[in-house]
């Protein structure tokens, strides 16, 4: 038996000064710049994701696409088919900062992109500016690529986000619009077009408009997406061969890879990442929200094995998903390449929002370590300090002259860039940061998990009555977390507080009497009886040296630090070049550091060595071997989501460890 939640969205107020940061870099810096682009204003330099001439890079266009979609200027579409979502998103991302702190020139601003929109969908629904500037007779007609209804599946969750921020549902009834077109042509009667679309998204943004609205209908339409996704894996090819029996397309026709599309088969019947990882994670996060609502063990229980098969062979330590940059996407189990990775930012968001999903489902702390280690790792580190400057791919090994020599690293950035022609990750990263005190707790029917330790504010409701739990957080070479719950009614409340499994020795401590409490699935409950109660939890934060399973091949002999959730790495601003030379041989201890750029944080200093190439080699690539020569060197190691802020170099999470030089 499934248990209902609560409330879907619970409504907390995040206090941290590490998040706060980032709401405010979201409304001062990222809003603003990313309106700039969208507007093709303020000489942005755009960069091409990869090596590739064919990417669109001179400008953005989005909202010069929706001007001419609605008749108010001439010319054609530009940018990739799925332009207007960097819109959408951007609209999500002014929702979630209105819903924060109001700000009337927002509104304004938002408002006026809406007339935008109203002005530019057609009268029955349909909203894709690439089609209805340029191909209209091609509509629904080549949906392995189209991202039509990708981009109503975002357009619908800006809705939401703009609703609940300021209680207007203009832009829901775009959506809704949009909706209705959508229903009118797809479905199972005769006439209709019985697919989905090549881009998962719709299904889980209409999961999510069900749970804001109520209305059955949205649950439905995107369970109907769900179930037909892969029951004919020729159908985006009869799509194509369609359209040329009708003259409608001219040209060689693209091969589909189904698995890219994750279309191979059923979704039930889907058990492992593969294809596309952004794709993959979006659709099993709709598999788990739709399965939850319809009590589908089924749905459910698939969705699992896919997540179970992501982080148990095929994450990165930091969250990262995607392997290779052919398809953005997984290929196989353990192979975890640092250097020709993807990462892409938008599949960390992903796989954090496939993982709530889950825990919404089933409580259980595993979920929660996920979306800790994407959101304080892959997920961040997708932007530079000052807001404006952007990571698609989240390496975990960089040298600036393979990215720039070695074309097959094309898309391994060593900077982070402005903006790409594909831009799908900033506005992602502007919609998610505001977002994040949503992740910190759930509530369930009968119990209120407090998942992540971010010093906040749940205002819930039991019975009808008000409570509020408090969490703040200290953390220096120990951790405290200090949590107030009030509340009104006389019922019991079920209090699950995750230890996360970096916390060693923890010692909870309840109204001034430590207490062994009941744990169960990585959380440990407190059963709140009276109006009010202290909790505090103490942990050690140790320092962990972290080796990957043996069949990571590329990770063999080495090991990665991690201190609480954050996963380290070495740069060569503090290590010099040849970060492939240095191996860690001794103890590693915390030093705390306030850094003119990367601000106040917790570095490592770590015993090491450097191998040294002693003349022996001159003029040599190969010799008998020998044992290497080293000299002793102090390693000093950041966290991983502030590298690339201070200088261009070297970067590396991975190090040898001391035994495998010799
Ligand atoms: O196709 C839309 C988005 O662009 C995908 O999710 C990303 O991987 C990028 O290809
Ligand atoms: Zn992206």
């Amino acid at each position: 038996m499934i248990k209902p939640l609560l409330q879907q969205h619970p409504r907390v107020t995040v206090s941290d000064s590490f998040w706060l940061k980032y709401r405010q870099l979201v409304r001062e810096e990222m809003i603003p710049f990313q309106w700039d682009v969208l507007n093709d204003r303020g000489n942005i330099v755009i960069e091409s994701e990869r090596e590739d001439a064919t990417i669109p890079t001179e400008k953005s266009h989005v909202i010069e696409n929706f001007r001419i979609a609605a008749g108010q200027k001439e010319g054609h579409h530009y940018g990739w088919l799925f332009q207007d979502s960097d819109l959408y998103k951007w609209i999500e991302a002014a929702a979630n900062t209105i819903a924060l702190e109001k700000d009337e020139a927002l509104v304004a601003q938002v408002e006026e992109t809406i007339e935008l929109l109203e002005a530019a969908q057609d009268d029955d629904g349909y909203l894709s500016t690439y089609y209805q500037i340029d191909a209209p007779h091609l509509k629904f007609r080549r949906l392995f690529e189209s991202h039509e209804l990708y981009c109503i599946g975002h357009l619908i969750e800006a809705a939401i986000a703009y609703k609940e921020a300021t209680g207007s549902g203009r832009l829901l009834q775009i959506a809704d619009k949009a909706i209705d077109c959508i229903e009118a042509h797809f479905g199972k009667s005769e006439g209709k077009i019985d697919g989905s679309d090549g881009h998962q998204e719709i299904e889980l943004a209409l999961v999510r408009l069900y749970e804001s609205t109520g209305n059955r209908k949205y649950l439905d339409l995107s369970s109907y997406f769900l179930e037909v996704r892969g029951q004919n894996p020729h159908f985006f090819a009869e799509q194509l061969e369609e359209n040329d029996r009708l003259g409608l397309q001219q040209g060689p026709k693209p091969v589909i890879n189904t698995v890219y599309h994750q279309a191979h088969k059923p979704v039930i019947e889907q058990d492992s990442a593969r294809g596309h990882a952004v794709r993959l994670v979006y659709m099993a996060q709709a598999m788990a929200g739709a399965g939850r609502h319809k009590q589908d063990e089924k749905l459910i229980g698939a969705a699992k094995k896919i997540w179970e098969n992501i982080v148990q062979k095929c994450m990165y330590i930091t969250g990262g998903i995607g392997s290779t940059v052919r398809g953005e996407a997984f290929t196989y189990d353990y192979d975890l390449p640092n250097d020709l990775m993807y990462c892409e930012t938008c599949a960390a968001i992903g796989l954090l929002n496939f993982s709530n999903e889950l825990l919404k489902t089933e409580t259980d702390s595993q979920y929660a370590d996920i979306m800790e280690r994407t959101l304080y790792n892959s997920i961040i580190s997708g932007m530079a300090l000052d807001g404006k400057h952007f990571f698609y791919v989240n390496p975990l090994e960089v040298d600036p002259q393979a990215s720039a020599e070695n074309p097959d690293k094309s898309h391994v950035k060593a900077t982070r860039p402005s903006w790409f022609g594909c831009a799908c990750c900033p506005p992602n990263l502007a919609r998610t940061l505001p977002a994040v005190g949503g992740y910190a707790f759930t509530q369930k029917e009968d119990e209120v998990l407090l998942n992540l330790f971010i010093d906040s504010e749940l205002a819930g409701e039991q019975a009808g009555e008000p409570y509020t739990i408090r969490q703040k957080h200290t953390v220096s070479e120990t951790g405290q977390t200090v949590i107030a719950v009030e509340k009104a009614s006389s019922e019991q409340l079920r209090l699950g507080i995750r230890i996360p499994y970096w916390a060693e020795n923890p010692v909870l401590v309840v109204d001034g009497q430590e207490t062994v409490a009941e744990s169960s699935n990585g959380y440990t409950y407190v059963t709140v009886i009276s109006e009010s109660m202290a909790i505090e939890l103490t942990y050690t934060i140790a320092i962990n040296e972290i080796e990957a399973h043996p069949l990571v091949k590329a990770d063999k002999g080495k090991v990665a630090l991690q201190r609480g959730p954050f996963i380290y790495c070495l740069e060569e601003q503090d290590n010099g070049k040849q970060l492939h030379l240095l191996a860690l041989t001794g103890s590693v201890r915390p030093r705390f550091r306030s850094d003119k750029l990367l601000g106040d944080s917790v570095f490592l200093e770590a015993e090491g060595e450097l191998q040294v190439m002693e003349d022996g080699w001159q003029g040599k690539l190969y010799r008998v071997h020998q044992k290497p020569q080293t000299i002793p060197k102090m390693l000093t190691f950041i966290p991983y989501y502030n590298w690339g802020n201070r200088s261009l170099g070297e970067m590396q999470v991975w190090v040898d460890k001391e035994d495998t030089h010799v």
